[in-house]
């Protein structure tokens, strides 16, 4: 049974996302911590964290929290209870079942680079808190739909991909991006399994990366995401399926050629590159027209895009020939 420790910072949250006036307090409270009057406090509760629970105090990048919310994000349902999302993931390098969360804890976040190169002026290397002192967060309120079936809604803190890669400047010969997780089977059981395309690696077109909605996350549920959510640098693409939302990430290379992604090397015939959410396009072995919503009994119709039409089904005009709902 899992047993919910409150913590400091819990008195501070009234719900799982982080309204503007909870935001206020949590600043005052950094600062309050800055000047040493609470660090003590708040630090000697880490052990007593649960596994499922972010490192959200010792994390260096912790005052970074919480951001601000872009208010132009919304939701037509609640958000996933934290519990649930962070104790129910995908994340093969730790397991192939959805309880990794505790594996996943191997994961250690720092140091951690990301290298963006390939098809760049400026080819970087960036430690991921200088690389995070360079963007400006935000915190969005987003869904998110596995091609299993089920969906959550989760308020994710991170940056606009697109201004990452603006660091870099991309060169116009640049038609795709590509994403590499990183590879350590001695930490990751999973990659022990040899059966697997390891690393895992996710591709988007340049239009696709460009658009605002492309989101590069640090954090959730206004903290250092916990290392099973993909820290300390993942994607959350709404529109597609949650696969392409790799974890992890530690290179990212502007292409000219389409990547070959992990599970599209594993089942070309399932998974393709595109992976937009239909759900009058059944996968092979079941329907997509409804999802399962994560802590709840709710199954709730599925919505083309994910409901997110308005800002990417222009991405996709003339390319009707392509498979781009699988
Ligand atoms: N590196 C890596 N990234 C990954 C995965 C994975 O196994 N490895 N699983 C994907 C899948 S299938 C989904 S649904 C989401 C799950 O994200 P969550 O665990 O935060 O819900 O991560 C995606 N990113
Ligand atoms: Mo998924």
């Amino acid at each position: 049974m899992l047993i919910r420790i409150r913590k400091p910072w819990d008195v501070l949250r009234e719900s799982d996302a982080t309204p503007e006036a909870v935001f206020l307090d949590r600043r005052r409270l950094m600062k309050l911590a800055a000047a040493g009057s609470v660090l003590a406090m708040v630090g000697c509760d880490d052990k007593a964290s649960g596994a499922a629970e972010a490192p959200a105090v010792s994390d260096p990048s912790a005052a970074l929290y919480p951001a601000k919310r872009n208010e132009g994000y919304t939701l037509d349902r609640p958000l996933t209870d934290e519990k649930w999302a962070s104790t129910y993931n995908n994340f093969y390098e730790f397991g192939s079942d959805k309880g990794i969360y505790e594996a996943a804890q191997k994961l250690k976040v720092r140091p951690w680079t990301v290298t963006i190169d390939g098809l760049v002026a400026k080819p970087l290397t960036l430690g991921i808190d200088d690389l995070f002192a360079k963007v400006s967060f935000e915190e969005r309120l987003y869904r998110h739909r596995c091609v299993e079936a089920w969906s959550m809604a989760v308020p994710w803190t991170g940056f606009p991909l697109k201004s990452l890669l603006a660091l870099a400047e991309p060169q116009s010969g640049a038609r795709y991006v590509r994403f590499e997780t990183f590879k350590d089977p001695d930490i990751a059981r999973g990659q022990r399994q040899g059966l697997y395309p390891w690393p895992y690696v996710e591709g988007l077109t340049m239009a696709e990366a460009q658009n605002d909605l492309a989101f590069l996350v640090s954090g959730v549920y206004g903290k250092p995401a916990a290392a099973q959510f993909g820290a300390p640098l993942r994607l959350a693409l709404p529109w597609k399926y949650g696969f392409k939302s790799i974890k992890s990430i530690v290179r990212i290379t502007l292409t000219d050629e389409r990547p070959h992604s992990f599970w599209e090397a594993l089942g070309p015939d399932e998974y393709g590159f595109w992976a937009n959410v239909n759900p009058l396009v059944s996968h092979p072995r079941w329907s997509q027209a409804f999802e399962r919503v994560l802590g709840t009994d709710e199954r709730k119709p599925t919505l083309l895009f994910n409901g997110y039409g308005d800002m990417v089904a222009g991405l996709y005009k003339g390319l009707e020939a392509e498979p781009l709902y699988m």
